[in-house]
């Protein structure tokens, strides 16, 4: 039999958001010393957390970078924790094949995106003009994965505070002062927390997690269990009035047939 740990967990999504593109430069860059004869650009193509998101690792594995055929080694494989991430130099724009793979406990296959480099300037004139200026270029877009019905251990690694933990630097507030835990930019995490549970009752699996040892609740987590309490109650209360009519129902009869006994005496 499966480990209970790897059950999945019935009416419940969750996603994330995150961040796939590349930068690039002309050359000559310092970032790109000595390139190859005939490439004019620089390049990363990345796959990345959203500014003050919650570490990508949590729910990726490895992430496959397939560049152009006229790369040597055009298959690139990045290990969690990363940075998911290629550094380049070339001369042309090409799609980038990115492979997505996720943690054994998630029990989720590869997911496939592309993205199609962007070399040259873009954009309004103004926009074309201050990338020339800058001599940088950047072509990003907000990716989602939709996780259907986690398996648990899936469920408590991405509702987890470690998550956020790369967000935090040990800031020293003076002599003898206990160092403080900050965020960067002073910023809190935009929390990614779980997704409203598309209908159904959540299991006790869930609520015993998110109640327990360092689940984290969402507003909407909350609300959502609060809702399903409130209608636990509701139905109760109807039952034990359909148990009281029934009570009385029971009763009336016992006092029916009462009466006909002492009648037949
Ligand atoms: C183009 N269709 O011509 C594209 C092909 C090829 C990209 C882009 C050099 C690789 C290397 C390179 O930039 N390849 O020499 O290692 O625009």
């Amino acid at each position: 039999m499966a480990p209970s740990t790897s059950k999945r967990l019935k009416s419940l999504k969750l996603s994330r958001h995150f961040l796939i593109g590349n930068t690039a430069v002309q050359l000559p860059h310092p970032s790109f010393p000595n390139p190859p004869e005939g490439h004019s650009k620089g390049w990363k193509v990345y796959v990345r957390p959203l500014p003050n998101g919650p570490d990508i690792s949590t729910w990726l594995k490895k992430v496959q970078f397939k560049l152009h055929h006229t790369y040597a080694d055009a298959s690139r494989t990045i290990e969690a924790p990363g940075p998911f991430e290629i550094s380049e130099t070339g001369y042309g724009e090409f799609g980038v094949e990115i492979r997505l793979y996720f943690p054994p406990e998630s029990g989720e296959k590869a997911q496939y995106r592309e993205h199609y480099l962007v070399l040259g300037t873009y954009g309004s004139e103004e926009q074309q003009e201050r990338q020339k200026r800058e001599n940088f270029i950047v072509a990003e877009r907000v990716e989602t994965i939709e996780f259907n019905e986690p398996t648990a251990d899936f469920f408590k690694n991405l509702t987890s505070e470690e998550q956020y933990a790369w967000l935090k630097t040990k800031k020293g507030r003076g002599k003898g002062k206990k160092p403080e835990m900050v965020f960067q930019g002073d910023v809190p995490p935009s929390a990614q927390l779980p997704e409203k549970a598309v209908g159904g009752p959540v299991g006790d699996a869930i609520m015993g997690m998110a109640a327990g040892k360092g689940g984290v609740w969402s507003a909407q987590y909350e609300r959502q269990l609060v809702s399903q309490l409130e209608a636990s109650e509701k139905q109760l209360a109807r039952m034990i009035d359909e148990e009281k009519s029934a009570v009385e129902a029971r009763k009336a009869r016992m006092a029916e047939l009462g009466k006909k006994i002492d009648a037949k005496a």
